[in-house]
């Protein structure tokens, strides 16, 4: 099944959102397959962001997520990529539609609180990167049937 990577950035730890960003993908009924709360080292921050390594805001996007601790997160579920992104809102706050994370909580586009791969493969590498394999749980959610048809 589909999954996904997500982070609560140093941010949302700082303001003790993690709680409540959490429960906002296990209300949805995405499956939880993987957690651990990281002190994100340069090296990592640098690969995980290589993306955008030519852009004006990669030194301060690398210098934040490395200032203060993170928790880290593998979803799994039908379509969890997009739909995480949904959850999450636009990339700046201030446009986020209200229900979102970020547009319930935010207010700065260096201070959007949390991370969301974008596509399936981009998951795939992010998930390969933060967590090894022996740290992501398979497991089946009693409830399953009430979720799927
Ligand atoms: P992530 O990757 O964190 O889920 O965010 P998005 O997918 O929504 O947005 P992005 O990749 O375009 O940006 C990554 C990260 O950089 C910050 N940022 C972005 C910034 O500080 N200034 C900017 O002008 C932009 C475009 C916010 C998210």
């Amino acid at each position: 099944m589909e999954r996904t990577f997500i982070i609560v950035k140093p941010d949302g730890v700082q303001r003790n959102l993690v709680g409540e960003i959490v429960g906002r993908f296990e209300a949805k009924g995405f499956t939880l397959v993987g957690l651990k709360m990281v002190k994100v080292s340069r090296e990592l921050a640098e690969k995980h962001y290589d993306v955008h390594k030519e852009r004006p805001f990669f030194g301060s996007l690398v210098e934040f997520i490395i200032s203060a601790p993170v928790v880290a997160m593998a979803w799994e579920g039908n379509g969890v990529v997009a739909a995480a992104r949904k959850i999450i809102g636009a990339t700046n706050p201030l446009t986020a539609e209200p229900g979102t994370i970020r547009g319930d909580y935010g207010i700065d586009i260096g201070r959007n609180l949390v991370h969301g791969s974008d596509a399936i493969e981009t998951a795939q590498r992010e998930l390969a990167l933060w967590f090894g394999s022996e740290e992501l749980v398979s497991w089946e959610q009693t409830v399953k049937p009430w979720l799927y048809e």
